[in-house]
């Protein structure tokens, strides 16, 4: 069986805060599309406050980004986003849907953590559209097309009694979303033992939409954060046919073992190419940007033939 199913990009890491001409901390978590024959991100960034704003830069080849010289989002300092954006918004990740791209951030205040959806045509301007979770959730990807005549997501609620798992949910508008239903959870004696939650939006393959998922293991050093794959049902996504037991990526490089948060690789997208590869981007240690690429097939193989239980 193959050993490595992500190959790093040999220019890691991609992105820096030396490349950001505005003073951040960190640039990592980010969101990446095409767009206009280029690849756009959406990176997150502490600033020395703690909290975080998104940036933007853009690419030719999807590895070699250039920062534009202002932030892309900040917190709203109009209602009624203000009150819910107050610590920062974190952790965009992008969806192309009927002709816009809608993007999902968690937007921190005193009230917890919540999803945003704000939307954009250009890059240039944003609309902030609706909240579409209350606390506690993070981690919301929106599916790129209707399913069955409606919008779909996965996104990862917490309580104590069934802790960070992932959950769909089901909407007519992308505003009002129900009929939601949990889908995997972390799984004992299993490198996604503590916590799960949904990384880039899925990716649709003949077999089923392919979700990289980031999951997390307790130790006596921390927590270490890895990038895992699941396969949903094309006609009815709320049905796994697949979780892989290994996991796809896992903190390696010096980048990815030290930093603001050590041992994390942490994904918030994942973009399909025409030749049936696939560019991931994670952040490192809470701390840079990273890319690498893989072979769809392979991933969708491994969740088909080296399967743990979905919960
Ligand atoms: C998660 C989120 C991510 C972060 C990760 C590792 O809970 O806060 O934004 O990358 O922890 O610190």
């Amino acid at each position: 069986m193959k050993k490595e199913f992500v190959k790093r990009y040999e220019g890691n890491p991609i992105l820096t805060k030396a490349n950001v001409p505005y003073k951040v901390e960190t640039v990592h978590n980010a969101a990446v599309a095409k767009y206009d024959g280029k690849y756009v991100m959406l990176f997150r960034s502490h600033l020395d406050t703690g909290r975080s704003i998104i940036g933007k830069a853009e690419s030719e080849d999807g590895f070699k980004f250039t920062v534009v010289d202002k932030p892309f989002m900040t917190p709203a300092k109009q209602e009624p986003f203000k009150e819910y954006e107050e610590f920062g918004v974190e952790d965009p990740r992008i969806t192309y849907l009927e002709g816009s791209y809608y993007i999902t951030y968690s937007a921190y205040s005193r009230h917890g953590v919540r999803i945003g959806l704000a939307k954009t045509k250009d890059f240039k301007t944003i609309e902030r559209i609706a909240f579409i979770t209350q606390a506690d959730y993070r981690n919301t990807v929106i599916f790129p097309e209707k399913i069955g005549s409606q919008y779909v997501k996965l996104d990862r609620p917490h309580s104590d009694i069934s802790p960070w798992s992932i959950w769909i949910a089901y909407s007519p508008d992308l505003i009002h979303w129900g009929q939601s239903k949990v889908v995997m959870k972390p799984v004992q004696y299993h490198w996604d033992e503590m916590k799960i939650g949904p990384g880039a939006p899925p990716i649709k393959t003949k077999k089923g939409w392919l979700s990289i998922y980031h999951g997390v293991f307790p130790t006596m050093d921390g927590s270490v954060y890895r990038l895992g794959v699941a396969l949903h049902d094309l006609n009815d996504p709320a049905k796994i046919l697949g979780v892989s037991d290994r996991w796809i990526l896992t903190p390696q490089d010096q980048w990815e073992l030290v930093g603001y948060v050590h041992n994390v690789v942490f994904s918030c997208a994942a973009v399909p190419e025409d030749d049936g590869t696939v560019k991931i981007y994670w952040g490192g240690a809470d701390t840079v940007m990273c890319a690498g690429t893989a072979v769809i097939d392979e991933l969708v193989e491994l969740c088909l033939t080296c399967s743990r239980p979905a919960m």
